[in-house]
């Protein structure tokens, strides 16, 4: 038997609800310290999420903006400074406590904690960026928890491009198959398939709709078994337990297990269509 060796944790829409009123926010503050008259508004951030990284995300927009410059030096360059800024204006959200954990995240860290299981970050944001979060909201002791973080700096790479799985299980040490993930997004799923990890999708706001193809399990959040589907329809929980409980070590295990004695079935989900 596949025996779960390591959890991996992807951080935006995962581990917290950062993009909405985080990083969008932040963009916004960014646009008016630049003195640029345009916004993004809800709708259309969520258009953006479909190009993973802030930068290259930024990238897109300013390329169709009447007012952003229409050399393309310069307009890397003014994307480069507003990044930069957005990120300093982000980590003095997330700092401020104003961004929580999603319900379920810190009980299934201390699960593995208790199990002995490690766990690792695999995340297409900054160092800075998940350090702000998870100093604010598990304390300044929070990498000692990861065996290994592994970020923007580390793999240049965004998803849906593997990279940053890849770097992960290298530093952990593992086959993709003895691993399991945690993730929100079309880019993020993508990411997972593409390095054999198997992954369990638990929906952000932005992302709710997504197809689950290639995601081991999916579902609304941690906190709850209910409203999870996993993959061949097998039951979520086993007899016995009960249906409202959450979704903690003992049940990833078993889902992971379960995956394990199927045909290798995973196929890379479609990639979303960049926005217009
Ligand atoms: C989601 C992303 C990130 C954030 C913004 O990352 O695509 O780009 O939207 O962060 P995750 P940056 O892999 O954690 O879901 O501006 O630092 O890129
Ligand atoms: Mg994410």
């Amino acid at each position: 038997m596949n025996t779960l060796q390591a959890l991996i944790w992807d951080v935006d829409g995962t581990l917290a609800e950062t993009e909405r009123d985080g990083h969008r926010v932040a963009f916004n503050e960014a646009f008016e310290q630049f003195g640029l008259a345009w916004r993004w508004s809800e709708q259309r951030y969520g258009e953006l999420l479909r190009i993973a990284g802030g930068q290259e995300r930024l990238l897109h927009d300013l390329a169709g903006q009447p007012q952003a410059p229409s050399d393309d030096a310069a307009r890397a360059e003014l994307a480069s400074q507003l990044h930069r800024l957005k990120n300093a204006i982000y980590a003095e959200i997330v700092a401020a406590g104003r961004i929580a954990l999603r319900p379920g995240v810190v009980e299934l860290m201390d699960d593995c904690r208790a199990a002995g299981l490690p766990m690792a970050i695999a995340t297409t944001t900054s160092r800075g960026n998940v350090a702000a979060l998870l100093t604010a909201q598990i304390g300044a002791c929070w990498e000692s928890r990861f065996a290994c973080v592994v970020c923007a700096e580390d793999a240049p790479l965004k998803k849906p491009n593997p990279q940053v799985y890849t770097v992960a299980l290298q530093r952990l040490g593992l086959p993709g198959s003895a691993a399991l993930a945690i993730e929100d997004s079309s880019p993020g799923l993508g990411a997972c398939v593409a390095a054999g990890v198997p992954v369990v999708l638990t929906r952000s706001v932005y992302f709710a709709d997504i197809p689950d193809e290639g995601a081991l399990a999916s579902g609304p959040g941690l906190h709850s078994c209910s409203g999870w589907t996993l993959r061949g329809g097998a039951p979520v929980v086993t007899p016995g337990r009960a249906g409202d409980s959450r979704v903690d070590f003992e049940l990833l295990s078993r889902w992971h297990a379960a995956q394990s004695h199927q045909p290798a079935p995973l196929s890379v989900p479609a990639r979303p269509s960049p926005p217009g």
